[in-house]
């Protein structure tokens, strides 16, 4: 027999099937790690139920669709902050970001401190990707930076590790879990259409996530941290755009 989504209504079965599908997707989510760190509220089920399908579906790492040379979008709007109101700031990037050290600690073997000059001198990757901002928007471009996955290895990834959070100059914060901070697209990315990253689009160094919408790809990282657990920083949403009403997992 066909179930209809009429004869399940009428049967009540729905109501049961939706509840009791609902239960479980949240109790094998929870069992397997994938529950994200706002699904507190009220659309909490949504949100693990979003993020746990497609943790589900894409546990073989896919990569996003990336683009040809001549499909680089010729307008790539700065979006967001695209002048951090912050001194210091101001001056190092007056001296081609000469003092700039990014600090990487937490959960790590070893702490890192690097200069620009130290990052350009990773193995790097270079990937065309299309990047989606929430507000409608969307734009091609080339990026080439070191993936996190190298950085974090050369400190060494503790066992406890489950995210990575990023502080920015411009007050703005947030995290990724280690699916996404291992991807082999997740960069710390300085160069952006093969010239070095501009002040609008987060120089010196941005994030590049690029199976999440924009706004996780953060601009002007001054400070990386990993951590076992987001919910004694800040509001325990895991970042700025959580707390401002954002998903944590954007993904796409
Ligand atoms: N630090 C910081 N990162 C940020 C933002 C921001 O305002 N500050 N805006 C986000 C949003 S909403 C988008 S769409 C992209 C825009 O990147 P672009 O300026 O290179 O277009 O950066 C994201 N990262
Ligand atoms: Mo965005």
């Amino acid at each position: 027999m066909q179930l209809t989504r009429r004869k399940l209504i009428k049967s009540g079965l729905l109501a049961s099937a939706l509840a009791c599908g609902g239960g479980i997707a949240a109790v094998l989510a929870k069992r397997y790690g994938l529950v994200p760190p706002d699904s507190g509220g009220l659309y909490g089920l949504g949100e693990t139920l979003t993020y746990a399908s497609q943790r589900i579906l894409f546990s073989h790492q896919s990569l996003a669709r990336e683009f040809s040379h001549n499909q680089i979008s010729t307008n790539f709007p700065g979006f967001g902050t695209v002048m951090p109101d912050y001194q210091p700031y101001f001056f190092s990037m007056v001296e081609g970001f000469k003092d700039w050290r990014l600090v990487i600690d937490g959960l790590l073997a070893k702490r890192l401190m690097l200069s620009l000059s130290d990052i350009k001198q990773l193995p790097s990757r270079t990937q065309i990707t299309e990047h989606i901002c929430e507000e409608g928007w969307s734009a091609i471009a080339e990026w080439t930076g070191v993936p996190l996955s190298n950085v974090l290895n050369v400190a060494g990834i503790r066992p406890e590790a489950r995210y990575v959070l990023f502080a920015c100059v411009d007050g703005h914060w947030g995290s990724i879990d280690m699916a996404d901070a291992l991807h082999p697209q997740t960069l710390l990315a300085y160069r952006m259409n093969g010239q070095d990253l501009s002040v609008a689009h987060g120089a010196p160094v941005r994030l590049r996530v690029e199976r999440q919408l924009g706004y996780k790809s953060l601009k002007y990282i001054a400070r990386i941290r990993v951590v076992d657990s987001l919910k004694a920083i800040g509001k325990g949403l895991g970042g700025s755009d959580p707390e401002a009403g954002y998903s944590w997992y954007a993904g796409i």
